[in-house]
């Protein structure tokens, strides 16, 4: 089993977009692990951004991030990372497919409503550092043995 952070960025948060991509992770048959709504600062998002401090983007992007109100998650599933970005779409909502989130629900780059860990190694650094061991909630869907062989 593998772990992923997604958030709901600002503009998905404000867009009313939080349970359509809830439902879109839930019904994929991935395991809620954690989460939380909040309002990060500017320097928490520069610390979560980190490896894009050179992009021309880099300041906006982080000011964005804090300028309202997050839901962090962290979901669990077979192969999720690679699962979720697939789900995503590409990063540019204008080269997304329909039926991916950011193709159905977006269009410019700057305000593309969501963020998923794109490796692994990133999805433990970004999981450890939005998340406290005691928020997470060990529970085993009922479903389990319907969705995994
Ligand atoms: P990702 O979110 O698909 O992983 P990254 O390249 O990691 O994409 O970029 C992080 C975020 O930075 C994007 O989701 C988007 O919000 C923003 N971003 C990326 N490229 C641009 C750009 O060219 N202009 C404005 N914002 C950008
Ligand atoms: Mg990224």
């Amino acid at each position: 089993m593998e772990r992923t952070f997604i958030a709901v960025k600002p503009d998905g948060v404000q867009r009313g977009l939080c349970g359509e991509i809830i439902k879109r992770l839930e019904t994929r048959g991935f395991r809620l692990c954690a989460a939380k709504f909040m309002q990060g600062s500017e320097d928490f998002m520069k610390n979560h951004y980190l490896d894009l401090k050179d992009m021309p983007f880099y300041a906006g992007l982080c000011k964005y991030m804090s300028s309202g109100p997050v839901l962090a998650m962290v979901w669990e599933g077979q192969n999720i990372v690679k699962l979720v970005r697939m789900m995503l779409g590409e990063t540019n909502p204008a080269d997304s497919k329909p039926g991916s989130i950011r193709g159905d629900l977006c269009i410019n780059i700057g305000r593309n409503i969501i963020h998923g860990s794109d490796t692994l190694e990133n999805a433990k650094r970004e999981v450890d550092l939005w998340f406290k061991a005691e928020e997470f909630v060990n529970w085993t869907p009922c479903y389990q043995p319907f969705l995994y062989e």
